[in-house]
């Protein structure tokens, strides 16, 4: 019988040193020393030997089993540390590779603009009120005294989104919401998209505008211009030149237009592309409320005035980062969006 233990126990620590696969260890434990294995066929012949032989057959079948189950143990680790490093040199990291490019993202300089023009108007009391995009003809252009004949109503400049209907050309029209739905003092900036058939290096089909309105007992031109002069300080720096130019609106009474002097040339090349020579660039049309609004809102024009001003959210943020082209800002190009 111990012959018989020694052969088995031999055989196995062979066969366990040669084997490959994971998956064969527990086939070979199986084999020697599960219940019906090898080495406990062996002991079931046990009971048939005489009883002082059996305690030293015991210690020896014990004594194989245990070498038995170390070796499939130190097998077994060998090929799990093996396994790992051939797993590790397949998915190896190499550290001198350069890195794939990481985008952050940042808020659009329009956004940019947009923010910032609010908290410089916010320090002046404005509170923000929005409208909708898709507006009424009425509130559009009838509401802010825009006739029925006026051009900017032409199919070229205005799309119309059905009979009475159209994308909002100006954000003018949230002035009339505005004012029939609160009370004076009305002291409101009203921010957002506007769209105009209109395409070139300073006009966007789509573009952003921002409203603002001051209407209370003694408003005058001068809180006008008083108001706009710090805005442009405010934004540009201290040392920005703005000027009125009288202009017409029909929403306004009197009206300006407001330029800022030129960053691409500034004010000295007759070929620039930006203000086509000029020298100053257009960021906002003003004026003095019409007595028309007022009497439309339900105020009495007698015991109030009020000033309005809309501003190209797109200009402001040309000038402020030095973009000659207004296009760029809606191509979603990140080399360029990177930079703000
Ligand atoms: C108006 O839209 C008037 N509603 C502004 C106004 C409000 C005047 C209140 C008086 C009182 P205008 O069409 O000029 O005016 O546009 C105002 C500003 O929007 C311009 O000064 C310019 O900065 C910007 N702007 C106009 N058209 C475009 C365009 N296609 N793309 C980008 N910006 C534009």
């Amino acid at each position: 019988m111990l012959e018989k233990l020694d052969s088995i126990g031999n055989q196995a620590l062979k066969e366990i040193s040669a084997v490959n696969a994971l998956d064969s260890i527990e086939d070979i434990r199986i084999r020697i020393l599960g219940k019906k294995g090898a080495l406990s066929e062996v002991l079931k012949g046990l009971g048939a030997l005489a009883p002082e032989e059996r305690p030293k057959m015991g210690a020896a079948a014990n004594e194989w089993k245990r070498k038995i189950e170390e070796s499939l143990a130190a097998r077994k680790a060998e090929l799990e540390q093996a396994r790992l490093d051939a797993e590790l040199q397949e998915q190896r990291i190499d550290p001198t590779l350069p890195s794939r490019l990481l985008y952050r993202g940042a808020l659009h300089p329009i956004t940019q603009a947009t923010r910032r023009i609010i908290q410089v108007f916010g320090r002046l009391g404005f509170d923000v009120v929005t409208g909708p995009e898709v507006e009424t003809e009425f509130l559009n252009f009838d509401a802010v005294n825009i006739p029925k004949d006026h051009p900017a109503r032409d199919m070229q400049d205005t799309f119309f989104m059905g009979p009475g209907v159209v994308l909002r050309t100006h954000t003018s029209a949230v002035q009339m919401r505005a004012l029939r739905s609160k009370a004076w003092p009305v002291r409101i900036l009203c921010p957002g998209a506007v769209y105009r058939c209109d395409n070139d290096a300073t006009h966007s089909p789509m573009f952003h505008q921002i409203e603002g309105l001051w209407v209370d007992r003694g408003v005058k031109m001068s809180d006008l211009k008083g108001v706009l002069e710090f805005f442009a300080r405010e934004i540009f720096g201290a040392d920005t030149k703005i000027r009125f130019r009288p202009s017409y609106f029909p929403f306004v009474e009197p009206g300006a237009e407001v330029d800022v002097s030129c960053f691409q040339c500034s004010g000295g090349s007759p070929s620039c592309r930006v203000c086509k020579g000029s020298g100053w660039l257009e960021i906002l049309g003003a004026g003095m409320v019409h007595p028309k609004l007022f009497e439309l809102a339900g105020y009495d024009p007698s015991q109030v005035t009020g000033f309005a001003f809309g501003l190209g959210v797109e200009r402001v943020a040309m000038l402020l980062h030095r973009i000659p082209d207004l296009r760029l800002m809606f191509q979603g190009d990140v080399r360029f969006l990177n930079q703000f």
